[in-house]
């Protein structure tokens, strides 16, 4: 594959940026010991860290990327505690995360709002990780890839194709997060290939071997080595295991 591996960490509500800082500053010691031409390395904090890590990045601290965890669905105005994508792309911002289960579960966002917010990051020149994945119920009736492929149709409808071969695509089995129960590589590759065959469907070849599909679910520096070996897992959204800088970049560096 000519895909480069990429490496999300998902700080979630977690480390103010004082916190944040350190965390950077200590992951950019750490990656000091990673091939960093071979695989992307992503942190994704809360908003309100996000100008402490760019001027991190900027000052050359770290080489890494760096996004949102969420992104307005509208450009601007009156719409009291939201951020838009001018101002994340203002930042230094390459990604943002769209869709995660957390925004769906917890703050309602629905396949249209979760579409819209895929559109607002195109349109500020921000690439959307867009998390999809299913609840366990659907597992276990067998139906996880149905599900979660109805997820990807609706959260990349009306994209170009241009679009679709830089988005990239995190499947996040609900009952995986932040449980310590990490699918096999088997289950990561069924839906991770099934993603990748749907978009190949969708806009053809080129897009479908470009676009990189990552696992997401209690990944660790333990687990990430063989979820990496199946041909069309691409990467790692990494929650809880990435708030530590040598654990993250020991997932950076990880050995497929
Ligand atoms: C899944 C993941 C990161 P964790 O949400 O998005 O979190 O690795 O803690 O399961």
């Amino acid at each position: 594959t000519t895909r480069t591996p990429l490496m999300a960490g998902n700080w979630k509500m977690n480390l103010d940026w004082k916190q944040g800082l350190a965390l950077v500053e200590e992951l950019g010691e750490q990656l000091k010991e990673v091939d960093t031409t071979k695989v992307e390395t992503v942190v994704l904090p809360p908003f309100v860290d996000l100008r402490t890590v760019q001027v991190a990045v900027d000052a050359g601290k770290l080489p890494i990327a760096y996004g949102s965890q969420d992104i307005s669905a509208h450009e601007s105005g009156a719409y009291t505690g939201e951020v838009s994508g001018a101002m994340l792309s203002a930042l230094g911002c390459t990604y943002a995360a769209v869709g995660h289960s957390e925004r769906r579960q917890y703050h309602g966002e629905t396949e249209e709002v979760t579409n819209a917010k895929v559109k607002a990051a195109f349109a500020s020149g921000l690439v959307p990780i867009l998390c999809v994945g299913e609840p366990l119920e659907e597992r276990k009736a067998g139906k996880h890839v149905e599900y979660t492929l109805a997820q990807l149709e609706g959260g990349i409808e009306g994209i170009t194709a241009e679009q679709a071969a830089k988005i990239v695509i995190a499947y996040e089995p609900v009952w995986a997060i932040g449980t310590g129960e990490v699918a096999t590589p088997d289950d990561a590759q069924e839906v991770c290939s099934a993603i990748r065959e749907a978009l190949r469907a969708m806009h053809g070849d080129t897009v479908a071997d470009a676009v990189r599909v990552l696992y997401g679910g209690s990944v660790k520096s333990s687990n990430v080595g063989e979820l990496m070996q199946r041909a069309d897992v691409d990467g790692a959204l990494v929650g809880g295991a990435s708030l530590k800088a040598e654990e993250f970049a020991k997932i950076a560096g990880f050995q497929g």
